[in-house]
């Protein structure tokens, strides 16, 4: 019988042997704490596992991340280069275009103003909105949840363009790609949304030198930033200062260098951030251990796996 160790931490376990035990009856199901021999385990399924864990099984034949991004086992120095498999679920996608799009219409129709008027019972109406034609949102990450969140945005009528690491020619809309695209792209962008994966190359991408180009004569007076990819693309400090400074008029984060964000963090009571707490989009342990059941089923019957992760790449 084939044997699946969960190695999940800062998650309930609990869900996840349950699902799998339904998706996977036939498998043996393992905990960390279980007394086992490493040699016996076929599978891992991975939330943010200790670097070099899972350097121990030796007879590993795959590794499924229960999250769309794979930096939390990427980052292990010795993790073994088994295939390693990442989420890919409609439902989850569709809960990041949700969060984003939320965000998006949050600072285009200026709810941070009418929240503080509705404080002081204030009847105001400042200026005109401007429609969302002519405001420009510019998603960096062009991949299952950039693209999906860019087609709702479209069809709201905002003018969106996208960013991503290889050119894209088969999108109906304007991209960019690489750092040689970088400056064309922010210099159009009133709204940055990061849906990036957190690689050596995207690490602290979200800094002082980026919100400097991104323009202060748009429709809506300035630009903001929507970070859910991950919190290590961005450079807190440098969000704090360009809001300070006005080069940012306001910021939505669900993902943050360190989390839980400290209590400490300014970026708490800053009038203009959104803060949620990294649950843009969640993994539904129904959903995903199905997934990863039929993925694991499709292996084990000789067929191939989707939605590998890159090694080279890193995502
Ligand atoms: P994909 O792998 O499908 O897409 C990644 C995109 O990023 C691709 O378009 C890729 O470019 C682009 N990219 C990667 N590296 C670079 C680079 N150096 N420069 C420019 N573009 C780059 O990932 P998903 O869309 O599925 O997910 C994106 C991220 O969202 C995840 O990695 C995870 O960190 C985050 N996430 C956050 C959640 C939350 O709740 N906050 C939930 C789920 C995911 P190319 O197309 O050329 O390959
Ligand atoms: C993910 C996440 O990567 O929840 O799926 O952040």
């Amino acid at each position: 019988m084939p044997s699946i160790l969960l190695a999940i931490h800062g998650w309930d376990v609990q869900p996840w042997m349950e699902q799998l035990k339904k998706a996977l009856p036939h498998f043996d199901l393992i905990q960390m704490h279980d007394d086992f021999s490493p040699d016996r385990i076929d599978y891992a399924v991975a939330w943010k596992p200790e670097a070099g864990y899972l350097a121990r099984f030796q007879n590993l034949k795959a590794i499924f991340s229960l999250g769309a991004g794979v930096d939390h086992i990427m980052h292990d120095p010795d993790l073994p280069k088994v295939p390693l498999a990442r989420v890919v679920d409609p439902s989850l996608t569709m809960q990041m275009t949700e969060w984003v799009v939320l965000q998006v219409l949050f600072h285009h129709r200026q709810m941070h103003l009418y929240f503080e008027q509705q404080k002081a019972k204030m009847w105001r109406d400042h200026r005109s909105q401007p429609s969302a034609a002519e405001v420009r949102v510019g998603v960096m990450g062009l991949g299952v949840l950039g693209q999906d969140a860019s087609r709702v945005l479209r069809a709201l009528g905002f003018d969106v363009a996208g960013w991503s690491r290889t050119a894209k020619t088969d999108l109906d809309f304007p991209c960019y790609a690489g750092i040689d695209g970088l400056d064309a792209f922010l210099g159009r962008t009133d709204i940055l949304v990061s849906l990036l994966p957190l690689t050596h190359e995207t690490r602290g991408l979200l800094n002082a030198q980026i919100f400097a180009k991104l323009p202060r004569d748009g429709r809506l007076g300035g630009a903001f930033l929507i970070n859910a990819g991950r919190g290590g693309l961005q450079v807190e400090a440098d969000i704090l200062a360009a809001l300070d400074r006005g080069e940012l008029l306001g910021a939505s984060l669900d993902v943050f260098e360190t989390e839980p964000l400290p209590l400490t963090s300014r970026l708490w009571s800053h009038p203009r951030v959104i803060v949620t707490p990294h649950n843009a989009a969640i993994s539904q342990p129904e959903r995903v251990a199905a997934l990863v059941a039929s993925q694991i089923t499709t292996l084990e019957s000789g067929g191939t796996l989707e939605h590998l992760v890159d090694y080279s790449r890193g995502y």
